[in-house]
């Protein structure tokens, strides 16, 4: 009987050759009956298991310590822009209850957190003077965490651009400032925060920013334009990792969270595996494809012609500064197929019937965590990778007694760790997890009318109350495995 055989954390197992039976292909029984259920996904010994957030969706004190306005004060301000007009003003009010949130992890008992800092509390004009009492609530929020044993990975944008910064990023300037920024802030907390992440989501605050005007600052550019702001997003970026190596000690980790597209061949054969992976480099091509190359391919310039984003000496080289890892936030999948065309691809739409979560736009295939990690991983030489987002909205209807029930959530949570499983069995240098959302907060353009958080949050009292899934991860976390 042929078997293969893998080291599944210091264990050698023998997964035996599938049995054959009238043409169906079963698994070994044998195998999944000497391992106890649950730990059919244990996870190796260390992984690290996170919660996520960012500083304009949960810290609320839009006006306290001395904090400038974000574009995202101006924007949620402005009348249709957000559900019902809802903002960030208050949100879950961490800048004042960010110990009740620390203990909140705590019962968890994840070992990180991620967020962010809001660039325009600590320089309230984006440049120039920074501001002391916003570098003060930073040192006391770290602290809280390190107290509790809660490694901190940093953010350093989370899309809240100062406003105070003339064109955003439609303008060079703001690539330098926000390096300046980050030299700053990482000189003051380098001596206690490790890993730092520069930016979040490019597309979210380029594309839907200054191409579909759903995001802050709610403009429709022209392609040129855009690809320029995009080139100065990604110069940020750059110029940032530079800048962090710079004022950092050494063994200071640095990276980014990227939600690159994914895309999931869809079966799982040699030419369509091949095609999701062209595809994932072609249609990340302004931004994770430059990071990872440290160019703008082919493909892209061309595609793009007399709109291509204008280049300066240094931008490039800049832009592919190397990378301690590569967060991935990933929450929903592509699917790409091989065909004849020019690329090689194809990406299918969506059919009508594909289901989806409580947001429209998060449709639900699992599977993609596994891609969306071995495409990366596959395509580029990339020495740790982070889940730095997954997680879903869900309708959060609280029963008469105040539990919420939210088996949709865990339904989803648990088929992505599943098969973010495979990958890390299969290799790939998977070091941690972080799900969105540590509790429900304000959702952008979707204000509060959707949640993500494993804790409900009453906006009016700001009761914190711990759902089913934060149950579900807390189980998961002190079993290393998926339940
Ligand atoms: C991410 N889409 O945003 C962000 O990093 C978080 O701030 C956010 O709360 C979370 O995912 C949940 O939405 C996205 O429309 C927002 O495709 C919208 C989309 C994707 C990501």
């Amino acid at each position: 009987m042929k078997g293969i055989t893998r080291r599944l954390f210091g264990k050698s197992v023998v997964a035996s050759a599938a049995t054959a039976l009238s043409g169906i292909t079963l698994p070994n029984a044998a195998f999944a009956q000497s391992e106890a259920d649950h730990l059919r996904y244990r996870y190796p010994k260390g992984f690290l298991w996170g919660c996520s957030t960012a500083a304009y969706q949960v810290e609320g004190g839009a006006k306290d310590g001395g904090r400038g306005p974000s574009l995202w004060d101006t924007f949620s301000h402005t009348s249709g822009k957000t559900h019902n007009g809802e903002t960030g003003d208050v949100a879950c009010d961490s800048y004042h209850l960010y110990k009740d949130d620390v203990q909140l992890m705590k019962n968890l008992g994840v070992r990180t957190y991620r967020m962010s800092i809001s660039w325009s509390r600590v320089f309230p004009n984006g440049t120039g003077a920074p501001n002391p009492e916003g570098v003060d609530y930073y040192y006391r929020v770290v602290d809280e965490l390190l107290e509790n044993k809660i490694t901190p990975y940093i953010t350093l944008f989370h899309w809240d651009t100062p406003t105070a910064l003339q064109g955003g990023w439609q303008n060079r300037d703001t690539s330098r400032a926000f390096a300046d920024y980050a030299a700053y802030v990482t000189k003051k907390l380098g001596d206690r925060v490790n890993h730092w992440m520069t930016t979040n989501e490019f597309v979210c605050f380029t594309d839907l920013g200054y191409a579909i005007g759903q995001f802050a600052p709610g403009l429709r550019l022209t392609p040129g334009q855009v690809n320029q702001v995009r080139h100065h997003a990604i110069l940020a970026h750059g110029l940032a990792v530079q800048a962090i190596r710079a004022n950092t000690p050494s063994g200071t980790q640095v990276g980014l969270a990227e939600n690159a597209p994914v895309f999931c061949p869809v079966m799982e054969t040699q030419e369509h595996i091949e095609a999701a992976r062209r595809a994932t480099r072609v249609e990340n091509a302004p931004f994770l494809t430059a990071l990872m190359e440290g160019k703008y391919i082919d493909e892209y310039l061309q595609r793009e012609g007399a709109n291509a984003p204008k280049v300066e000496p240094g931008d490039m080289a800049a832009i592919g500064s190397r990378l301690d890892f590569v967060g991935l936030n990933i929450y929903t999948p592509q699917y790409a197929r091989a065909s004849n065309s020019p690329l090689l691809y194809s990406v299918e739409n969506y059919p009508e019937s594909y289901p989806h979560m409580w947001s429209p736009w998060l449709t639900l295939g699992p599977e993609c965590i596994y891609w969306g990690v071995r495409n990366v991983c596959d395509l580029w030489r990339i020495p740790q990778i982070y889940i730095t987002e997954n997680g879903t909205s869900s309708s959060d209807v609280p029963k008469p007694d105040g539990q919420i029930a939210d088996t949709d959530r865990v339904m989803y949570l648990r088929n992505h760790l599943a098969n973010l499983h495979r990958a890390v069995v299969e290799g790939y240098p998977v070091k941690g997890y972080f799900l969105w959302s540590l509790m429900d907060n304000f959702e952008w353009a979707d204000g509060y009318s959707k949640r993500f958080g494993l804790h409900y949050v009453d906006f009016k009292t700001q009761k914190r109350t711990p759902k089913l899934s934060a149950e579900w991860y807390k189980q998961v976390i002190a079993q290393n495995a998926v339940l």
